[in-house]
């Protein structure tokens, strides 16, 4: 028998789903960076815009491209020069740079700015720099109660404009929409998913007019739909998963797409058993899998193929750790022990300055701190090996 040993602290886990269902949303903000460089500078609103890294070389790495570049082609893999041949009306924003590399600040306390509105109908966890899980069970059930969907008398506009996975619609899709939120014979879930919905486009329309960013929702039963729906329609709109569509939407889903399968464990799954997409995973026996990867992996597995995650969302609106890190490409790289010193002495101030301001203003002190440094050599595209120096400094 083939076991597959995997390092077990990366290993997905296995929870149950709850009896009730819940109603999560996972929110992304648009084309983030570009947003917020957008607002800044307001003259950018409505024009392709990027933000390039502060390297500048070759015009600097493209991080984040406005949807009104992206039309002309315009892509994060792109260098400056390249997307300026693309789009030659595209503005290219630098972010913002301190200590001699770049300098997030701004777009961390945008971020927090968008947490703190939708925090206002649930639990929030902040998942990433512009993602957002949230569990609105409550406020989705209550509004269950109190205004049902069949009795509302005008549907939010941006409520009306969700897509509803695997609804066919031929005609005004609004209206058909429309059908399915306030429709007689729904089951419950069902109806606590479009008052789910009703809530996020609610919150949506709130971060626009508090915060000038647009975002996109995912709202389904748990955090592993929420996420795959809320890039599914980009920007400024929302999917909704109902249960019955679940096994439609997985069957040929490439398994890297799904949280958690992108790295080392999808691979196995691929290059060992031919697992391309979830639908290929159904083949296999809960058993079997547990067999293949430990219990509990076999059981986490067994079930994403199905849809089904238990993960809660956590209540949580700060970042757990902070981090200060810095990567020296090439000639850049690092050489000798006083050029170390340097850069772990200029590390460190960014994260004291971070450390000041979450002491501050949250009253909390770390307690673990990690120093990572690595050097690595990689083929360069002229086929010479150049030198790659990371340090990194985590501090929880
Ligand atoms: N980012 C970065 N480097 C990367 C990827 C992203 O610095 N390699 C930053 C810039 C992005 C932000 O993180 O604006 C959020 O990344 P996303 O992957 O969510 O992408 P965007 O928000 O830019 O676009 P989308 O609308 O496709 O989500």
């Amino acid at each position: 028998m083939c076991v597959f040993v995997l390092e077990k602290r990366r290993m997905p886990v296995a929870r149950p789903e709850p009896v009730e269902a819940r109603v999560i949303a996972h929110v992304d903000l648009d084309c983030f960076y570009a947003q917020v460089e957008q607002r800044r500078h307001p003259e950018l609103r409505g024009k392709p815009t990027a933000v390039v890294q502060y390297n500048s070389w070759k015009g600097g790495a493209l991080i984040a491209v406005s949807y009104e570049a992206r039309k002309f082609g315009v892509k994060r893999s792109m260098r400056g020069e390249e997307a300026r041949k693309a789009c030659p009306d595209i503005h290219l924003v630098q972010v913002p740079v301190a200590h001699d590399k770049a300098d997030l600040k701004l777009y961390r306390d945008a971020g927090s700015e968008v947490c703190a509105i939708l925090a206002r109908m649930g639990k929030c966890e902040r998942a990433s720099i512009d993602e957002v899980y949230l569990d609105i069970t409550e406020a989705a059930t209550a509004r269950l109660i109190q205004d049902p969907p069949q009795c509302w008398v005008s549907l939010d506009k941006e409520a009306l404009k969700s897509h509803v996975v695997g609804l066919a619609t031929d005609g005004d899709a609004t209206v058909e929409v429309g059908h399915w939120l306030q429709r007689k014979d729904a089951e419950q879930n069902d109806q606590l998913l479009a008052c789910g919905a009703a809530i996020i486009a609610e919150l949506r329309t709130a971060v626009l007019s508090e915060t000038q960013f647009t975002c996109s929702a995912g709202i389904a039963h748990n955090k592993m739909l929420a996420k795959l729906a809320s890039g599914m329609h980009k920007p400024a709109q929302q999917t909704i998963v109902p249960s019955s569509a679940v096994q439609g939407l997985l069957t040929d889903l490439p398994i890297n797409k799904i949280g958690q399968l992108g790295g080392k464990l999808g691979h196995l799954l691929e290059v060992e058993l031919g697992v391309k997409t979830a639908g290929d995973l159904l083949q296999f026996s809960e058993a079997k899998l547990q067999d293949l990867f430990g219990m509990n992996t076999g059981t986490w597995l067994w079930r994403t193929a199905r849809g089904i995650n238990g993960d809660e969302v956590q209540g949580r609106m700060l970042p757990k750790s902070h981090s200060s890190g810095k990567t020296f490409p090439g000639p850049k790289s690092l050489k000798d022990l006083s050029a170390v010193g340097h850069w772990v002495r200029e590390l460190a101030e960014v994260l004291q300055e971070r450390l000041d301001m979450d002491i501050e203003q949250n009253n909390r002190i770390a307690r673990l701190l990690t120093l990572h440094a690595g050097c690595h050599l990689f083929w360069s595209r002229s086929c010479k090996k150049i030198p790659i120096t990371i340090l990194c400094i985590k501090i929880w």
